[in-house]
């Protein structure tokens, strides 16, 4: 399937995933509701009515870590689908231009990771699979299927 097609992907939510870099290390957060409770990822959240993917990214980091981007590189898609019939398309980015002051939010607990220390085990199991590439510059784009948080599934391309 082309960027195009999966940029179509008929899907239940749109989301994105915001990977905020300084130097060696990229912003995660300690996630504490919603989907994926429990694990570390990068913010995110759900795309709002006549919203920009790249505007809700920005959106979605400032709410849950305090960190404002100012400028993010679109680094792909990837449409998940569960078991339980949910189907998910995520848009991720990678920012190197913000401002803020990073604090703790009612949704997520954010801290700076060395990118060389990344806490896969207690992330999605995709994030192993494409996250290096995407942080070192590249682009993902594919499918992952999930029965709850086990990873059936993957057809992945990083460009
Ligand atoms: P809002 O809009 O704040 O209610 P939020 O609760 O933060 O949204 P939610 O629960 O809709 O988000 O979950 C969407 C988030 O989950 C996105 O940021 C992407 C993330 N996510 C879901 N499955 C993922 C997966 N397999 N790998 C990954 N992130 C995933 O890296």
């Amino acid at each position: 399937m082309t960027k195009n097609n999966l940029h179509n992907w008929p899907c239940d939510l749109i989301a994105t995933l915001m990977f905020c870099v300084e130097e060696d290390r990229v912003l995660l957060i300690h996630k504490k509701r919603g989907l994926g409770a429990g694990k570390i990822n990068g913010p995110g959240g759900k795309l709002e009515p006549g919203e920009s993917l790249m505007a809700c990214a920005c959106r979605e980091t400032a709410e849950e870590t305090g960190i404002v981007g100012t400028k993010a590189r679109a680094a792909g898609v990837l449409c998940f689908t569960f078991r339980d019939g949910l189907r998910l398309r995520v848009h991720p980015f990678v920012c190197q231009e913000f401002s803020g002051v990073m604090q703790e939010t009612e949704e997520a607990r954010p801290f700076w990771q060395p990118i060389n220390q990344i806490p896969f085990e207690k992330m999605w199991a995709d994030d192993r699979l494409w996250l290096p590439h995407v942080l070192a510059g590249g682009q993902v784009e594919g499918h992952c299927l999930f029965d709850g948080d086990q990873l059936l599934e993957h057809s992945l391309s990083l460009c």
